[in-house]
């Protein structure tokens, strides 16, 4: 493995999605400023440019909602490459920038802290500066999307991982009657096979119509919510942002206790989202139920900060499993699709999230595993999207900046 070419390929990459100030996911395929990717790229830009990383969380923190949320997609430019985009959202006045109405996993506030250490003394003040805004967003969080400790997702797209099995329930209880028509745009940029059906896109858009309708205003949406599902994605990556925001707290000499009192609630929820094979997975509040599926956000229990060993059981069967790990979706199960997007391909994100968590939880072994494996994948096939665990083979879109930003960060 020829680390220094992949070096210099991964800083390229960053460099090539660089729009000014902000990173596109990829070129084509997702043109705008995407909340956890770009906090990721800061992440990235961080191991060679830390200005150009802390630019990066400014212009993030810009599209900021008066009620505390930060979009998922902020759309500082028109494309017409991407589909939905502003006037379908209808978000206009809501925000400084046009945007999404809804949000993405919280990983912000702990690649700031990140940046910050890049750099402690010239990085204090841009930690200050950030600080209340990434505090208040944590607050919308806790008072909008948190039922029993569980962060909850109103739309399949605020947990990232757009079409895993889930949501399948409770997309399948929602009728996308009067979506009317449209026109996809991801299908032009890469294979159908490896993207969401229509059926998902049907329900994606009338979800999108249905927060439009009601002005995304936060109590309105409140009222008797189609899709609802409590996700161990963002309660895990919410938990460990706020140990991190209290951590920034305390090196800005800022009253913490609001945020231990989170810490608390999510530690608790956390804890519900365990199924009774002791997996976490998500539950379907409108229904009670557990999923019942084991994806790779199950294993993002250590970055919390929380102990299991059913998740270490898991893991180690799934290194067993399929060539190359975690997969998005458990191998062997009805849903595994090794292409389709997060119905079973690799995310190298969401290895390094779990690997960072394994190490500080003193599994060393099992991270430098992961790591190993993530960075082999990488050299081996390229800064892609994702990846295929049977064959390894690329997916989705290439030149990908999270993958080229997880490389610099963690994996090489
Ligand atoms: C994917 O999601 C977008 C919608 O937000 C899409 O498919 O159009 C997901 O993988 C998401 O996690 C990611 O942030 C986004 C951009 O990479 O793409």
């Amino acid at each position: 493995m020829d680390v220094t070419a992949l070096d210099q390929q991964a800083r390229k990459i960053l460099r090539g999605n660089d729009r000014g100030g902000y990173t596109v996911p990829t070129d084509g395929l997702y043109p705008y400023q995407w909340n956890w990717d770009s906090a990721f790229a800061a992440w990235g830009f961080a191991q060679f440019d830390v200005e150009r990383a802390w630019a990066e969380l400014e212009t993030l923190v810009s599209g900021q909602w008066s009620n505390g949320m930060i979009p998922h997609i902020l759309f500082h430019k028109p494309d017409p490459g991407y589909f939905p985009g502003p006037d379908v959202w209808g978000t206009e006045g809501k925000g400084p920038v046009l945007s999404s109405g809804i949000t993405q996993p919280p990983v912000a506030a702990t690649f700031a802290l990140a940046t910050h250490e890049a750099d402690p003394e010239a990085g204090l003040p841009r930690l200050r500066a950030l600080y209340p805004k990434l505090r208040d967003w944590h607050r919308w969080f806790m008072t909008w999307r948190c039922e029993d400790g569980m962060i909850f997702v109103t739309h399949p797209w605020e947990a990232g991982r757009d079409n895993c099995p889930d949501w399948d329930t409770a997309m399948a209880a929602i009728d996308p009657v009067g979506v009317g028509e449209y026109t996809r745009r991801d299908t032009s940029h890469v294979d159908p096979a490896m993207r969401p059906t229509k059926e998902d896109y049907d329900r994606y858009i009338w979800l999108v119509q249905r927060g439009k309708r009601l002005g995304w205003d936060d109590a309105a949406m409140a009222d008797d919510m189609p899709f609802k599902v409590a996700d161990p994605t963002m309660t895990f990556i919410l938990l460990r942002a706020c140990r991190d925001l209290g951590r920034m707290a305390d090196l800005l000499g800022e009253d913490r206790a609001e945020i231990d009192g989170w810490i608390d609630r999510l530690t608790e929820g956390a804890g519900r989202l365990r199924n009774g094979k002791g997996v976490f997975d998500a539950i379907n509040l409108n229904t009670g139920a557990h999923s019942g599926h084991l994806s790779c956000a199950s294993y993002l229990c250590w970055y919390a900060g929380i102990e299991s060993e059913d998740m270490l059981a898991c893991l180690d069967k799934a290194f067993e499993d399929t060539p190359y790990t975690i997969p998005s979706h458990a191998f062997g199960t009805e849903e595994f699709n090794p292409k389709r997007y997060w119905r079973g391909p690799i995310w190298g994100i969401l290895n390094t999230l779990t690997g960072i968590g394994l190490a500080e939880m003193g599994h060393e072994d099992r991270a430098a595993r992961l790591r190993r494996a993530t960075a082999d994948l990488i050299a081996e096939h390229g800064f892609a999207e994702y990846f295929d665990p049977l064959t390894g083979e690329p997916a989705g879109g290439g030149t990908f900046t999270w993958t080229a930003a997880i490389w610099l960060a963690w994996a090489s």
